[in-house]
């Protein structure tokens, strides 16, 4: 009897353990619906739009490609090399319910030029009586022509004001430039946390831990 106290106490605390341990990423919070392109049929993916100016450039939706992503299956691809072209995929984000203060939007970008290039990331916001609170986009984001996954992100105080408010969280493919892009993440603070994979990825996670550890 003592034996199996003990024991049921052992798997609480390591189910506790577990659990803290992969909950843990969740507590940080991705506010972007599909960040990592994940589910769709095309271009653009669930859950983003997509416009083209100046002509408009080449858009690539990959799918099924594990070994091209940062994380998962899928990722995008903008090439508006040679310009004028450009393009951009977005989301909005309902930020009636999110309090003022400093968000960061990050992605990872992977440069497909043979030369240094930069990425843009911006975003463009209104409160609640229509009142632009952000219009950045910002051109600094150098990415080294080395074949690998890095990671970009922008900052901004965003004085969202209740029922009404939203941000637009958009990845800029400018003239002249050629990235595959995948992770995005908009969330509360000044730099971004660690990626938080699908919320899907993490119920299903959680779910075969669970299964696991009741199969013992
Ligand atoms: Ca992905
Ligand atoms: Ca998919």
């Amino acid at each position: 009897m003592k034996a199996r106290k003990m024991m049921m106490l052992g798997l609480a605390v390591s189910t506790a353990a577990l659990l803290g341990w992969f909950s843990a990423p969740v507590q940080a919070s991705n506010l972007l619906l599909n960040p990592g392109f994940e589910d769709g049929s095309g271009f653009p993916p669930d859950n983003w739009t997509a416009q083209s100016y100046d002509g408009g450039a080449v858009n690539t939706y990959n799918m099924g490609d594990p070994s091209g992503a940062w994380q998962g299956e899928d990722f995008i691809t903008m090439d508006a090399d040679p310009g004028p072209g450009q393009t951009l995929v977005e989301q909005t984000v309902d930020a009636s319910a999110l309090p003022a203060g400093d968000y960061v939007l990050s992605a990872y970008v992977k440069n497909l030029l043979d030369t240094e290039q930069t990425a843009t990331l911006s975003m463009f916001g209104r409160n609640s009586s229509g009142g632009k609170i952000v219009d950045v986009i910002d051109q600094t984001l150098s990415v080294p022509a080395d074949g690998a996954w890095h990671r970009i992100y922008i900052t901004k105080y965003l004085a969202f004001d209740g029922p009404g408010s939203y941000v637009e969280c958009k990845l800029w493919s400018r003239p002249d430039r050629s990235f595959s892009w995948d992770a995005a993440q908009f969330e509360p603070g000044t730099t971004p946390s660690a990626w938080v994979p699908e919320p899907a990825t993490i119920g299903l996670l959680l779910l075969g831990i669970v299964g696991l550890i009741r199969r013992r």
